[in-house]
């Protein structure tokens, strides 16, 4: 039997495949109120494909529990945040969820560590934490790191496809928890030791993170010349070893955004390009604010609460707003007078000031839309912005007009 620790966006698929595919799993999540919605035979968040799994792994008897299980596997998937000041990670969660495991846990049993977690948060935070309990590891435990890699919004698909990293002391242990993915997994897994697959996952979602934010730099160089940066990236990305991202009004999520400051934290003089990427994604929202003076002006617009953002979520068809560049730009404007309408067909609580629940009282409201997020909502319902001034910083549109404007 598997027990997943965490049943946020990573834990709840990886629980439900590995029970649709015949592994007994039982979910184990702190929040009993979640606990309490999954037994009840909902899901926590939107994502396609979800509920049609979820429904799956009950009628293959998936189980959940807000108390760990005595269990022979257990997979941690619980987040890692980092300190704001330091960059540094903060393994909190991890250390409780491990501490909590051997609380329950028999000698020989397999901790697989799915969370994301910076070169070295293992030895430093977890392999201490099985010892302080009298445990010795490579016997008593085996400890295994294997990085999930699945995108919101594609997530099951990709956790049938994409290839897995294994990180393990032990090679044998490896293979075995290679086996156990490989009920479901489709893709190549491949076996390492537990350091190179710590890095490797930070090291890709680093990659993605400088590539935006040279899309994005180069977004900037466009706007002060008025190029077409789309338009030059295209024609750069029919080079055979060119694929430069695109350009957006910052970047959000729980991954990209966060995990390479771990490496800034940890190799602060080594990671000047890193460090500088993260600045020039986060400086993408006070630049969407430039941009929306400076359209409002030439179009003899004044009432900044005329202004509306489209999008609250991180990015496109989620209903995942950590760390959102809409978010991020309401922030810098709180200790202002400015007031912004904003809309999200995805989001249905109260998460922002000014913040409509119907499209068309949204529209009714403002003159000069904002897309933050290309939702297919909003693609599919273009007619209706017709008439109004439009920064589109998604490029929703095929081509800018003298109402439409990009970055
Ligand atoms: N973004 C851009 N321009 C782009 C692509 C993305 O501005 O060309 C923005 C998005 O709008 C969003 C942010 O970047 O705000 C991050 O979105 P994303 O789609 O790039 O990535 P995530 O955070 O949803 O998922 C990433 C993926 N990592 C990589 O592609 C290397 C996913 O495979 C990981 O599993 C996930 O992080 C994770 O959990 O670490």
């Amino acid at each position: 039997m598997v027990n997943v620790i965490g049943l946020g966006y990573i834990g709840l698929p990886t629980a439900l495949m590995m029970a649709a595919h015949g592994v007994e799993v039982v979910g184990t999540d702190y929040n009993k109120g979640l606990i309490n919605t999954l037994k009840s035979g909902r899901t926590t968040f939107k994502e396609d494909g979800l509920d049609e799994l979820f429904a799956k792994a009950v009628d293959s008897g998936i189980e959940f529990s807000a108390e760990y299980q005595v269990t022979d596997t257990y997979i941690v998937s619980v987040p890692t945040p980092y300190d704001k000041f330091s960059k540094k990670i903060d393994a909190c969660y991890v250390i409780s969820a491990v501490k909590s495991v051997m609380e329950v846990c028999r000698k020989g049993a397999v901790v697989i560590v799915e969370s994301t977690v910076s070169p070295g948060t293992i030895d430093k935070f977890v392999r201490p934490v099985i010892e302080e309990n009298g445990f010795v590891i490579g016997k008593d435990i085996h400890l295994v790191h294997a990085p999930e890699r699945i995108i919101p919004g594609n997530m099951i698909y990709e956790l049938l496809h994409n290839n897995r990293t294994i990180g393990a002391d032990d090679k044998e242990i490896g293979e075995k928890v290679k086996e156990l993915y490989a009920s479901f997994c489709q893709g190549e897994i491949v076996v390492t030791d537990i350091r190179t697959a710590e890095m490797t996952k930070v090291v890709e979602n680093t990659f993605r993170a400088v590539n935006i934010a040279f899309a994005n730099e180069l977004a900037k160089i466009c706007r002060q010349d008025d190029m077409d940066v789309y338009e030059i990236i295209r024609i750069c990305n029919m080079h055979p070893r060119v694929n430069i991202l695109q350009p957006g009004p910052g970047v959000g999520g729980h991954c990209i955004s966060v995990d390479p400051w771990f490496l800034v934290g940890d190799y602060p003089s080594l990671t000047k390009v890193i460090g500088e990427s993260m600045a020039v994604n986060g400086s993408m929202p006070e630049f969407v604010l430039d941009r929306i003076h400076t359209i409002m002006e030439e179009n003899g617009l004044t009432d900044i609460s005329r202004v509306g953002l489209y999008g609250l979520t991180y990015k496109e068809n989620v209903d995942d707003c950590r760390e959102s560049p809409a978010l991020q730009l309401l922030e810098s404007q709180k200790n202002s007078t400015i007031q912004l309408k904003v809309y999200d067909p995805y989001v249905s609580e109260d998460i922002a000031e000014n913040q409509y629940h119907n499209f068309d009282a949204f529209l009714n409201d403002v003159d000069l839309v904002v897309i933050m997020v290309g939702h297919d909502q909003i693609k599919e319902n273009l007619d209706k912005l017709d008439g109004k001034v439009v920064l589109d910083t998604r490029k929703v549109y095929k081509t800018a007009t003298d109402k439409i404007y990009y970055l």
